[in-house]
């Protein structure tokens, strides 16, 4: 993984919040990833909302596996606890890590390919198990990282930049306490919906749309890449990466906006109604599917249950994280360990 560290620059003018810390500090590295990336505009709405929400940073724990989307946590709280993991195998050492120590806030950052394809079964008992996490999916629909290949939430019918046709059909990632989807260009959708994700007790899905700008546009521009490339190939094996801008999007719950992407496909993003009722799971999977068949991704907050408990209250752990227990709490002794095991006779 690549680090290019922030210039430490004195900017008088930014605005402390209530921790006297300024947005400067919850930055991170340098970002690697293509120019225009949906990726870095996810990295910029977390650093918002932590900032706004005057969260400690040493407070946070971010978890990645591996892709575009898990080098993410490097651009991003730089003062912050962070682990690269396998690809696809975040779910289980963030479980671990929680269940070690439950004070810390949760980030578990990852890609289409991270959580739906390799990391599906990781993923699923993660949600199940009720793990207290904020649970990002940047989802562009391939594998970025690896060059472009379909993930498991492409769409059927739809081709990669190698022509390809995808025949199967797609992943839809819901089914935690907190279900939410929303789109990187978004950002006065986006930063409200991480605060809220922050702030629920138990699993957050945020499905976040997130356009990757070189491997979904195999139409039109993708000649010229393809043309440097090519003549590239014989010299060294550089890749000709041409900068993007960022998409952006604005537009009033109740309305369906079209978004064009760098390739000229339009993606229509249809954001819930103000009087969106969010806590009947069974009318927001049959909402979804009814968009899904009009050809729209619905965005915003799916489903929430403002009751719902953590894995903690499940296994009903100690209240204090595991590193500030004793040796006396930690080897109860003989007797303790008679009482237990006389428990399961
Ligand atoms: C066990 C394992 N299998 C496959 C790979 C190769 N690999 C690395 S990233 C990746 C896909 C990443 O896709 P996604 O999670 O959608 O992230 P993106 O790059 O699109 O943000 C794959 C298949 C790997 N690193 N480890
Ligand atoms: S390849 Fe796609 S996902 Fe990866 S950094 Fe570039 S634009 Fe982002
Ligand atoms: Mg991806």
């Amino acid at each position: 993984m690549t680090y290019i560290t922030k210039p430490k620059l004195h900017h008088p003018g930014l605005k402390p919040n209530a921790l006297g810390l300024t947005h400067r500090d919850y930055e991170g590295s340098v970002s690697t990833l293509c120019a225009g990336c949906g990726h870095d505009s996810i990295s910029a709405a977390l650093i918002q909302a932590c900032y706004e929400l005057n969260i400690e940073p040493h407070r946070v724990a971010k978890l990645s596996g591996i892709g575009c989307s898990s080098k993410t946590p490097d651009y991003l709280l730089g003062q912050s606890h962070g682990f690269n993991s396998v690809h696809g195998r975040m779910p289980s050492v963030l479980t671990g890590a929680n269940l070690a120590n439950r004070e810390l806030i949760y980030f578990g950052i990852s890609g289409d390919g991270d959580s739906a394809s390799i990391g599906l079964g990781q993923f699923a008992h993660a949600v199940r198990r009720g793990v207290d996490m904020v649970y990002i999916c940047e989802n562009n629909g391939v594998y970025g990282l690896t060059k472009g290949q379909f993930s498991a939430t492409a769409d059927q019918g739809s081709k990669s930049k190698a022509g390809g046709l995808n025949t199967d059909s797609p992943i839809d990632l819901v089914g935690a306490s907190f279900v939410a989807r929303s789109f990187s260009g978004d950002k006065h959708q986006l930063v409200p919906l991480l605060k809220a994700a922050i702030t629920h007790q138990g699993p957050a899905i945020l499905d976040v749309i997130s356009p990757c700008v070189q491997f979904n546009n195999h139409a039109g521009s993708t000649k010229s890449y393809d043309f440097v490339r090519a003549h590239n190939e014989a010299v060294n094996r550089l890749d000709f990466l041409p900068a993007r801008s960022e998409i952006t999007v604005e537009h009033e719950p109740g309305t369906v906006a079209h978004v064009t992407q760098h390739d000229g496909s339009v993606i229509k993003l249809a954001k819930l109604h103000a009087d969106y009722d969010p806590h009947d799971r069974v009318r927001a999977m049959a909402y979804l599917q009814e968009r899904h068949a009009a050809g729209e991704i619905v965005t915003g907050l799916l489903y929430v249950d403002e009751n719902a408990d953590d894995l903690h209250a499940h296994l009903d752990t100690v209240a204090r994280p595991l590193n500030r227990l004793g040796e006396k709490e930690l080897c109860p002794g003989g007797a303790a360990l008679d009482a237990v095991n006389a428990s399961y006779r």
